[in-house]
This record gives C-alpha cells, sequence and structure tokens, in this order.
C-alpha cells in the first residue's frame, strides 16, 4: 500500500523536483498538493506548481492555494535563489488545470478528516503558514494524520541566518506551531539536505532518461546551480525539498534521533533558528525527531526511478 502525503509547497527549484518524486513513485500517492507564500509570492509559486504538473503529466490530483503572507510578519521571499519568477530557467507552459476553490488549510482538514486515522502524511517543503493554520482550524487532525515530515531547519547549519533556515525563518511562529502541536515531526533539515547535491554526475544521470520532464529537471538544475555559486557559494546545489519526499518512501536513507524541537520565535540574532536538544535519553513524550547522513547515491536513484516511471510527457 502506498503511503498517502500532501505536499505543502512554494515552488522554487527543489520543490518541483519533490512533486516529480512523489508522483512518479510507486510507494507514494500524491492525494493534494498546496501552496504557500515563500520563495516567491503565492500568485507566483502556485502558477509555478501548475505549470509543474503539466510537464509532469500530473492528472486526478487537487491542487489548492494557501496563505499569501506568514502568520504575524511580513512576506519575504527567496528572489535571488530562484529567480523573479520562482521557478527561472526552464520556459514554464501555460497551467492546464484548475485550482481546487478551497483554501489550502481548509483542503488539509477536509482532506484528512475524510481519511482513516494514520493514513496521510503531511510534507511541507515550505513555510509553515498552511500547516499551522489547518491544525488551528481543526486540531482534531492532529492525532489523525499519520506524521509531519518537512524539509525545514538543521542543528549544525543555517542558511538564511548563520543559524536558520529559509523555511523557519519566513514563518516562525507557525514553524512553532507546528513542531509543539503534538503530532509525530521529522525534520528532514539543512543537516541532511546539504547532502543532496545535484553533481555533475547527477546531472549525467538525470539527462540520461531522455524525456521532457527530465530534461525540464536538467533546466532547473542548470538556473539552481548558477543562483547557488552566486549567493551561497556552492560549487553545485543541493536539492533540499525531495529529501522528505524519500523519507517518507525510505526512513532508511537518514539516520534518525528523536529529540525535542523548539523555534527561535524572539531570538536577537537567532530568529527561526530549530533549537534541537540532544541530551540522551529523549524524554518519553518527546514525539519529533531530526536526520542526519543522508545516502545521497540512494537518494539520487530514487530521483532517477521516478523520472524514468513518468517517461514522456507531450506538452
Ligand atoms: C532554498 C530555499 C530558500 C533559500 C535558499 N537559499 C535555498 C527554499 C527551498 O525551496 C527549500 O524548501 C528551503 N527553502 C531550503 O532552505
Ligand atoms: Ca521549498
Amino acid at each position: 500500500m502506498p503511503t498517502k502525503i500532501i505536499l505543502d509547497c512554494d515552488p522554487g527549484h527543489d520543490d518541483a523536483v519533490a512533486m516529480l518524486l512523489a508522483w512518479g513513485n510507486p510507494d507514494i500517492e500524491l492525494v493534494g498538493v498546496t501552496t504557500v507564500v515563500g520563495n516567491q509570492t503565492l500568485e507566483k509559486v502556485t502558477r509555478n506548481a501548475l505549470s509543474v504538473a503539466r510537464v509532469a503529466g500530473i492528472t486526478g490530483v487537487p491542487f489548492a492555494a494557501g496563505s499569501a503572507r506568514p502568520l504575524v510578519r511580513e512576506i519575504e521571499t527567496a528572489g535571488e535563489i530562484h529567480g523573479e519568477s520562482g521557478l527561472d530557467g526552464p520556459a514554464l507552459p501555460e497551467p492546464t488545470i484548475a485550482l481546487d476553490p478551497r483554501p489550502a488549510a481548509q483542503f488539509i482538514v477536509d482532506t484528512i478528516m475524510a481519511s482513516e486515522p494514520g493514513e496521510i502524511t503531511l510534507v511541507p517543503t515550505g513555510g509553515l503558514t498552511n500547516i499551522a493554520i489547518a491544525a488551528r482550524l481543526e486540531p482534531r487532525i492532529i492525532p489523525h494524520v499519520k506524521q509531519v515530515v518537512l524539509m525545514g531547519g538543521g542543528v549544525q547549519e543555517g542558511n538564511w541566518s548563520a543559524v536558520a533556515e529559509f523555511n523557519m525563518v519566513i514563518d516562525p511562529e507557525a514553524a512553532a506551531i507546528v513542531f509543539g502541536a503534538g503530532w509525530p515531526v521529522t525534520m528532514v533539515g539543512l543537516d541532511v539536505t546539504h547532502q543532496a547535491i545535484a553533481t555533475p554526475a547527477v546531472k549525467e544521470a538525470i539527462a540520461a532518461v531522455g524525456t521532457k520532464p527530465a530534461a525540464f529537471v536538467g533546466e532547473l538544475m542548470t538556473f539552481f546551480e548558477q543562483a547557488y555559486q552566486d549567493a551561497q557559494g556552492f560549487p553545485h546545489p543541493p536539492v533540499h525539498d525531495p529529501v522528505a519526499v524519500a523519507f517518507v518512501i525510505d526512513p532508511t536513507l537518514v539516520r534518525v534521533v528523536r529529540a525535542p524541537i523548539s523555534v527561535e520565535t524572539r531570538g536577537e540574532h537567532t530568529l527561526g533558528m530549530t533549537v534541537v536538544d540532544l541530551r540522551s535519553p529523549a524524554p518519553a513524550s518527546c514525539v519529533t525527531q531530526v536526520t542526519f547522513d543522508l545516502d545521497a547515491e540512494r537518494f539520487w536513484a530514487l530521483v532517477v526511478d521516478a523520472l524514468e516511471r513518468i517517461g514522456e510527457v507531450e506538452l
């Protein structure tokens, strides 16, 4: 039985790859895609999500747009990494599917409450605004979901400040709500996603798939690489978000450590930092865990396999 997931994202080059992995992997059933302000404005990332759906040939999956701004803070986007559109590089086809009329949080609540207990995994790969709103809108979703597997934070690394990661910084209050809600949360943070590097060998393996969706991923990686060289001093880009999807497919890709996680919402220099208490043993009540040590080879094999299964898609 494949695992049902809702992907809550802000595409975003790596979010797009996360969508493709979720769609192409046989152990995942994509039951919805929701969008949230983050890498770019809500309008832009939503259009991008629908464009990617067309490129990948995603059909029969509802898409719902969520929050256009963080809970408390002003909007902060990542244009220097993802470009003006939020998905610069490849040509983005005009979307062909229509949005679900519901706001993302309502869609998430309805979908979870209509599912069996423990059936749905939430996979947020952007700021946590929609997920926090959904948990407030209908707290009964909290014991009803299987788990939350999110890309964000980091134990040893930051990318938006010395100590904080972008998805946490843009809406730290929402992140604090999600980590503290009481559902099981796995943090797929920079400690592992900075090991998911699109090396030249990875790009070659993707190009060798030889399809339009694979070529699209190649063009995404080319833009992302230049941005990462210019803005973050990386020779090749880390492709964060599909690692969260990959964890749902195969948790043995990483080493998992149960630990309490708090998000800094008031720090002068530490806003959005994930404070991970690695003192041992973790309290019996602890339902959060962090990940380390990605098996990058097996991770990329999953991405290539998903592209092969998606096959050719005509626009
Ligand atoms: C990636 C992101 C934001 C900023 C940078 N420098 C790189 C986006 C990605 O989409 C990912 O979800 C997360 N935020 C990584 O910080
Ligand atoms: Ca993202």
